[in-house]
This record gives C-alpha cells, structure tokens and sequence, in this order.
C-alpha cells in the first residue's frame, strides 16, 4: 500500500472493477469513499461513464454531456452546526490536465453549481462547488446558526477547497500543478475573499463582478428599494420605463467616447439627468412623471447618511436601467420587482434576530456601524493584499460597466484602494490586473461585448508568466458573433484607430484616458 499523508487514513480499500484504472500511485474512485478526513464525510465516490449527466432523479438542471470522471460527494462539518455539501469532479489520470479548479455561486446560493463544473471538468481540470452551508437562497437559514452564517461568508469555499485538493491528491496520487478560483457576483465575493483570507488556497483568482462590499451593498439594496417602492409596496417605475431611461441615457452620453455604437464606455463621464424625460402633462408611456424622476435619480445617486451627508455606498450606472428583456438585465431583479427590499434576511436573520423588523425603523448612523461591527465577515474588503502577493497569486478581476446588480463604480473604488495601499498601479498590477466591459451586464449579458475567455489569460498569468494587457471580447446574437473588442488593462480604455470595422477588435488600440472630470475633446452633445 502506498503511503498517505498523515491527515489521511485509508481503511481497506476494496478491489472494485474499474471502468477506468489510476494513475500510478493514485487510488480507484469508488475507494475515495474510504477516506477518513477530519470533519468531513464522503458521502459517496462513484466513477462517471462519458455521457449525458443528471446530479439526482429530482434535479430540474438541463442534463449536461460529460466526460468521464470520479464523483465525490462530501459534506464537511468544521462546527457542530456546520453541513456544508461539497462535490469534487475529478477526471481519470490520462485526461487531468494536472490542475483544480474551485468554483464560485451566486446569490446566497445554497445550491452546487453543477452548471459551473461542467467546462473546467471539459478543459480537463479537477473541480470542486459548495452548497455553501445550506439550501436554498431564503436567508432564513441564518436565523439562530451564526456559524452557517459564516460558513456562506467565506469558511465553506476555504473548507471545500482544502479538503478537495486533498482528495484530489489521493486520487491522483499527487497534489494538483496549479489551483485556481473562478466565480462571478457572490463568486466574485468569495474570489476576493479567498485572496484576502485564505492566500494559499489559490495561485490563480478570477473576480468578476465582486459583492464583496457586501454589507454596504446590503443597505444600498433596501435604500434603493424605498426610494422606488410607494405606500402600496409597488414600484414606482413600470417596467418599460427603465428601457426608457437607458434608451434616453445611451442617447445623451454614447458620443462621450467618441464613437457612437450604442455604449457609453464609461457611465462615470455621464451626467444624464432624466428630468430630460419629464411629461409635460398627464403620464405617458414615452416620458416619466416627476415621482419616476425622483426615483431614478435616487438610484443613480446612491445611499447617503442622510444627517451627514456620507456616502454610503455608490448609485447603479446610468445605461443599467433597462438594457435586455430579462429581469437580470435590469433594475428589475434586485430593486424593483422583489415584494420587500431584496436582501432584507440580512437585517432580520443576521443582524436584528427579528423577523418582524420594519425597514423604515432604519437608523443610518447606528445600524451600519453595528453591521459592520457585528458581521465585518460578511464583507470581503481588505485593502492589503500582500500575504497573496508574497505566495505568488495572480488576481484577475472583471466587471461590467452596466452591472445593474453589483454597481462597478464600487468595485473600481476597491480596485484604486489597493492600488493605494500596495504602492501604486505598477506594482498593484504585478499581481493584481483588472478589465472592465463597457456595456456588460451583471457577469455577462449586455449591448457591449461579454464572452472573453478569462481562464486562459489567467493560466498564461501564471504558468508561463504572461499578463494579460488586454482581453478580447466578443458580442452575440443567437449565437452569431456580431461584434468584438478588446476590454483593456484599467484605468485604460479601448479607443477607436479610426479606420477599419468598429465592430473588430483589431481597430481598437488600449490608451489611456483624460481623467475623469477633464474635456477630452469637443462634443457636439449639447448636454450629457
Ligand atoms: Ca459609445
């Protein structure tokens, strides 16, 4: 028998047929199930044949087509209150390309993301999800089980990314080359978070569309909420109408980057004032009443301490109103259709202990600096990103400029905070590079281009040293690419050659901008 680590006890390991043999020194996969790792239960190890996959008789996930792979389903228990489920997919030995990938959620997930397994198992990696210590996206699980609380704020990806590796290492019979995270929107949370954390978990981090600000985020949902929601409880903008401003918007500050194509390359440059939609009389379909007036430019300002005029954290872009037909690509999702402010079992089930907690008793001054006092957790915002720097990562992060969930304009301020704090843009970019997507939506989606193959400038990044400057981006429709472009190194923008397709990413070059506040030429726009 070969030798195991310490932390690891293999008991009998029954000569199972099969389908496919391990590697030498490596272990069959259904005596995975044998292992006996502190805290964590493997449920099951079970050998996959290639072809259509199903997680379980009552899943509702579109059967995906796999190849083969061993199935390890485990649930990790580091506090008695703690059942966090995990899956580890590990293809067999002549088809792993010698890495792990963990993947991140979304939402308050409480789901594995078998969806987000499926291409890196393709691409020939080891891969892990988490249902991160409960089911479902109900907050209520929070309610009196502090510890399943911290369990979502970041221990479960660091438990199931430790355990994992391991397993994957007595598959194997050898630790993975490289470990890598991916994740967008709460993914994108625990992607900062394990980088800030955990620095050794991951070589390689990608972070798209972070909510790692996540309390302030909380409170800015629930502003957001009552400042668009009347008496009755129903949004104060109709539906139609967001596509109205974000037609209005794109209309008055397309131009600003020079070319008009239906983006406004960056919303910070664009003060479109939507009492330009004001209806001269009566309310109409094509114009917006004083009280939408005021709604959306409330949402566009952002959440004040309304005493001292602090700003609690940043408005949503203008050009993320109404982009799509999706309630995703929209203020719809997450501050206009929900029935009570989006996020709400924050307060009631973290923080007040009080189902019964009325928005309205909210106290700017108190209850955020006792959120932030009582549940610093929740929110992945350390500046100081030296402990990863020193190990070697690499952090590529991502988001787009029309996110109408995470405001971008948050996660730039992120961003400049490092830089500050890490001694500048050069050396914040030796490790640490981030792109933006002028007209992406939340994670993807969007007029501007929002397919880009992040995980190969990643693995260039650190496996052979290369780093990404720029990335280029595809738009589709139906499936057919109808436009591409380079999304640059921040604070660069991609600008026009001024000859050839604008439609090509080969015409752009990535310069850098005025500064924000600063003429960059003559406009014909009267008003922005
Ligand atoms: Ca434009």
């Amino acid at each position: 028998m070969r030798r195991l680590s310490t932390a690891l006890i293999v008991a009998a390991i029954p000569l199972l047929g099969e389908a496919i043999a391990p590697a030498a020194g490596g272990t069959p996969c259904a005596s995975l199930a044998a292992l006996t790792i502190p805290t964590v239960t493997i449920r099951s190890a079970t050998a996959m044949a290639a072809g259509p996959f199903t997680p379980s008789a009552s899943s509702t996930l579109a059967p995906m087509t796999l190849p083969a792979f061993c199935r390890v389903e485990a649930t990790a228990r580091p506090t008695a209150d703690s059942e966090i489920k995990f899956e580890v997919w590990i293809p067999p030995a002549e088809a792993w390309n010698g890495k792990f990938e963990g993947v991140g959620n979304g939402g308050y997930s409480g789901a594995i993301g078998y969806a987000a397994m499926a291409a890196p198992l393709r691409r020939g990696y080891a891969v892990a999800s988490t249902d991160t210590g409960h089911a479902g996206d109900d907050m209520k699980f929070g309610q009196g089980h502090p510890e399943k609380v911290i369990d979502w704020a970041y221990r479960s990806i660091h438990v199931m990314t430790e355990t994992s590796r391991l397993i994957v290492r007595v598959a194997q019979g050898r630790f993975a080359d490289h470990a890598y995270f991916v994740g967008c929107s709460s993914g994108g949370h625990q992607a900062l978070s394990e980088a800030q954390r955990y620095p050794d978990d991951y070589e390689g981090i990608i972070a798209g569309d972070p909510a790692n600000n996540r309390i302030r985020q909380t409170f800015a949902f629930l502003y957001s909420w009552m400042a668009t929601h009347g008496a009755d409880g129903k949004p104060i903008i109709p539906d139609h109408k967001l596509a109205l401003l974000t037609k209005a918007a794109v209309e008055a500050c397309d131009a600003l980057d020079g070319l008009k194509d239906g983006i406004i390359d960056d919303p910070r440059r664009c003060h479109f004032d939507p009492v330009r939609l004001l209806c001269p009389a009566a309310d109409e379909a094509g114009c917006l009443t004083a009280a939408q007036v005021d709604a959306a430019k409330k949402i566009y300002e952002g959440v004040k301490n309304p005493r001292t005029g602090e700003q609690i954290f940043t408005g949503w872009p203008r050009g993320s109103e109404g982009f799509g037909e999706s309630a995703g690509q929209s203020w719809r999702a997450y501050i206009m259709d929900p029935p009570e402010p989006m996020r709400i079992g924050f307060f009631k089930y973290f923080l007040f202990h009080d189902p019964n907690w009325d928005p309205h008793t909210m106290d700017w001054d108190r209850d955020l600096a006792y959120a932030e006092q009582k549940l610093p957790f929740m929110s992945a915002v350390e500046r100081d990103l030296g402990p990863f720097r020193k190990r070697g990562g690499k952090l590529l992060m991502y988001t787009g400029w029309s996110d109408p969930v995470v405001p971008p304009q948050d996660t730039v301020a992120y961003y400049d905070a490092v830089v500050k704090t890490m001694g500048g843009l050069e050396k914040t970019r030796e490790f640490y590079r981030f792109f933006l997507a002028p007209g992406m939506g939340h994670c993807t989606g969007g007029p501007g281009p929002n397919q880009f193959d992040h995980l190969t400038a990643l693995e260039q990044w650190v496996e052979k040293g290369v780093a990404p400057d720029k990335l280029i981006a595809s738009h589709a429709v139906n499936g057919k690419v109808d436009r591409t472009r380079p999304l640059c190194l921040y604070p660069q923008v991609a600008r026009w050659k001024g000859t050839g397709s604008t439609d090509e990413a080969a015409n752009f070059a990535c310069v850098t901008d005025a500064p924000i506040g600063a003429q960059r030429k003559p406009t014909t726009m009267g008003t922005r």
